[in-house]
């Protein structure tokens, strides 16, 4: 039995129940106690509809913990072992996996839109009615079991924590700087968005040796955090409109790269357009299903020579990312204690997302 949080239809708070049924680890998986779970926007978007999900379903997908047992043929891991949870199970083998591409592993992509493990079966249970998992994990529960392909081992003197955030909000924000964009040495970037993502955003694009970032929110303590992480200008796009304000910082020509962290519409469209010709408008934020891109083909791409690029999970490699992260870290360059405003037990979850809601966080981190 395990304590989890359930996602029972679309709209609803989050039920935290106690009497979840955790099967055993089949082949191929592992059983993690949770030590730590950030809640992301992601969650949120489950929460309120404006990402797909199945229900009911045990939401959380930024989880660090301990595996407790490990499925048959299970060679790389071990009881006691501390791990980060992947969102995206890697397999390392398929057509995308070969070509540095490991965040869209076709393998595993359809099992986890479908709030499944690899096998189209899930490992919860409740009311006699199987739950399904967020992003094959589900790490708003005590206990999880989950792919081993998806448990990244880390050393166990790491806070988990702070681990706990590697597996989303850094990996995806660093990553979002370090791997999608190319940010020359001395280049001026710009970040719409200074939540949990990025304000990651504003440290890869600091270790990728950017001259100015400007950061853009609207709430003042959002814009205090985006400058103690590495923002060299900040812009409260509550009271100037954000696109003007870059314009005029750049000399009217726009950013040399510019990274949309929300998920609106309107920011999509002011991103790409505070861009220069040249330039390249990373769109990170989880929109709605009716958002587009508007770009005139001709003055918006073929003359103006942009390009607007995807970005999923920072175009991370899990296993050399969360090392490389780690590694940072360790070294004075990455501030991750700094991105946890708050900690919870998991019976608060749903007012963390009131808090996500009202832009009050950088990220709340549910303690088990
Ligand atoms: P967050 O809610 O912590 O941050 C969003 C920030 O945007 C907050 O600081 C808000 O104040 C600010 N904001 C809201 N509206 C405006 C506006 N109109 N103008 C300027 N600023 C505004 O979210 P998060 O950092 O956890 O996640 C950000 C997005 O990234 C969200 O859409 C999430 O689903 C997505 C995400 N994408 C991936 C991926 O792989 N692409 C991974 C993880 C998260
Ligand atoms: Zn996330």
């Amino acid at each position: 039995m395990t304590k989890a949080a359930v996602l029972v239809a679309v709209g609803q708070p989050l039920d935290v129940r106690r009497d979840i049924d955790v099967d055993r680890p089949h082949a191929g998986e592992v059983l993690v106690r949770m030590a730590a779970s950030g809640v992301c926007h992601s969650d949120l978007s489950m929460q309120n509809g404006t990402l797909l999900t199945p229900t009911p379903i045990v939401l959380g997908h930024e989880g660090a913990g301990i595996v407790e047992e490990v499925g048959e043929g299970v060679s790389d891991l071990a009881p006691g072992d501390h791990i980060v949870i992947s969102w995206v199970p890697q397999c390392g083998t398929c057509y995308f996996c070969q070509r540095d591409q490991k965040e869209l592993c076709e393998t595993t992509s359809s099992s986890v839109a479908m709030g499944y493990l690899l096998d189209g079966t899930t490992r919860f249970r409740s009311g006699g009615q199987d739950l399904y998992q967020m992003a094959a994990a589900g790490t708003f529960a005590e206990l999880s079991v989950i792919p081993a392909i998806s448990a990244i081992k880390i050393p166990a003197d790491l806070d988990l924590k702070v681990a706990a955030l590697i597996g989303c909000g850094v990996l995806t924000g660093v990553g979002a700087a370090l791997n999608i964009a190319r940010i020359a040495p001395g280049d001026t970037v710009a970040v719409v968005g200074c939540g949990g993502v990025g304000l990651n955003v504003i440290q890869g694009a600091r270790l990728a040796g950017a001259g100015e970032i400007i950061a853009i929110d609207i709430h003042p303590a959002k814009l205090a955090l985006a400058q103690a992480f590495g923002a060299t200008t900040v812009i409260d796009a509550g009271r100037r409109n954000a696109t003007s304000a870059v314009m005029e910082l750049t000399g009217q020509r726009g950013a040399d790269v510019a990274f949309e962290v929300i998920g609106l519409q309107q920011t999509i469209d002011q991103t790409i357009t505070m861009t220069r010709r040249g330039g390249q408008a990373v769109l990170v934020g989880v929109p709605g299903m009716e958002a587009m891109v508007n770009v005139p083909a001709f003055f918006g791409v073929v003359l103006a020579e942009k390009t607007i690029s995807g970005c999923w999970y920072g175009g991370s490699d899990v296993r050399r990312d969360v090392a490389a992260i780690i590694e940072f870290y360790r070294r004075g360059e990455l501030k991750l204690e700094e991105l946890i405003s708050q900690t919870i037990a998991l019976e608060h979850v749903n007012e963390a997302f009131d808090a996500l809601k009202a832009g009050a966080v950088a990220r709340t981190v549910i303690v088990y």
